[in-house]
């Protein structure tokens, strides 16, 4: 039995939210698998893109998979618990009365997936009275499911295989492979790339992987040992922060209630770097929202 919320009903537990977003994430993970497999060729992208409109910018792209997935997504959470909030990238958005609401990227790395890149995911996190407890996220073209539930740790299937998921150990930011990501307006690029100026000599690397739910993941397996970005939206970090956390990241979101369009920066790092990081960020300018 979960903890009372400040509603009527017994909350749900983390694990048992954490659950409900997995499942759901693996069924719209194979809606988006099938459609883009029923749009693309082998040699043409052109049935995609003929379906694909622009949000924020020319280069900011929505395509009908990634309306078909989150309006699955919604009707799945509605059906399981239908009294809890959501809040979509594409529009979904419901007040909860009970406390619970589902933070839902349908399709994080939407560029990716219209490129053909593997890396694109399907993100579900869930809070409870504004605190994040869960997530699930899944990458689309490798099939490596992370998912973390709030004091259970964060974990990776894939292939049959469960890893259960440790950040690296890291006291030197100049040895840190840092991932970032780029918004889709000129002005905002301009100021990023400047940051970007101070940032890399500093460090060990740089990586631009395309979607922010994915880097969460990279950082909590191992494969990068800091992340950076500004402009995300609620929908980008929610599930990747629990994983990040719960796997033992150090992790700085904006609120659930953010704007990405106001520019606050996310960062998140191995907890040997934090500080030194932080700092480093502060000096480069990077503590200061980008807006659009
Ligand atoms: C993307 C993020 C990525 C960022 C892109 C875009 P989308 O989300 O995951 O980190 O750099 O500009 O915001 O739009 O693919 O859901």
């Amino acid at each position: 039995m979960g903890p009372m919320s400040t509603h009527s009903e017994v909350t749900p537990t983390p694990t048992q939210l954490r659950d409900v977003a997995v499942e759901i994430a693996r069924e719209a993970g194979e809606l988006v698998r099938t459609r883009r497999a029923e749009l693309v060729d082998d040699t043409s992208v052109a049935g995609l893109q003929a379906t694909t409109t622009t949000k924020s910018s020319a280069v900011d792209p929505v395509t009908v998979v990634d309306q078909a997935s989150e309006a699955f997504i919604v009707d799945q959470i509605n059906r399981t618990r239908p009294g809890d909030g959501i809040i979509g990238e594409e529009g979904a958005n419901k007040e909860s009365t009970t406390g619970v609401e589902w933070i839902v990227d349908p399709i994080d790395g939407t560029v990716n997936f219209l490129y053909g890149i593997p890396g694109y995911a399907v993100s579900i996190g869930v809070a409870v009275d504004g605190g994040l407890v869960a997530g699930a996220v899944l990458n689309v073209a490798t099939g490596e499911l992370y998912y973390a539930a709030e004091g259970e740790g964060a974990f990776r299937d894939h292939e049959g295989t469960t890893t259960r998921l440790q950040t690296n150990t890291l006291n030197d930011t100049t040895e840190a492979m840092v991932a970032t990501g780029f918004g889709y307006t000129s002005s905002r690029r301009k100021a990023q790339a400047q940051i970007l100026t101070h940032v890399l000599p500093q460090v060990r690397d740089i990586r631009r992987m395309g979607a922010a739910a994915l880097d969460f993941c990279h950082l909590a397996a191992g494969r990068i040992d800091a992340y950076y970005e500004h402009g995300l939206h609620p929908w980008d970090f929610a599930a990747g922060a629990v994983i990040a956390r719960e796997a033992g990241a150090h992790v700085q979101v904006p609120g659930l209630r953010a704007s990405g369009d106001d520019g606050e920066v996310v960062i998140t790092s191995v907890q040997g770097i934090s500080a030194a990081f932080d700092t480093l960020l502060d000096e480069a300018g990077a503590k200061k929202n980008v807006p659009m």
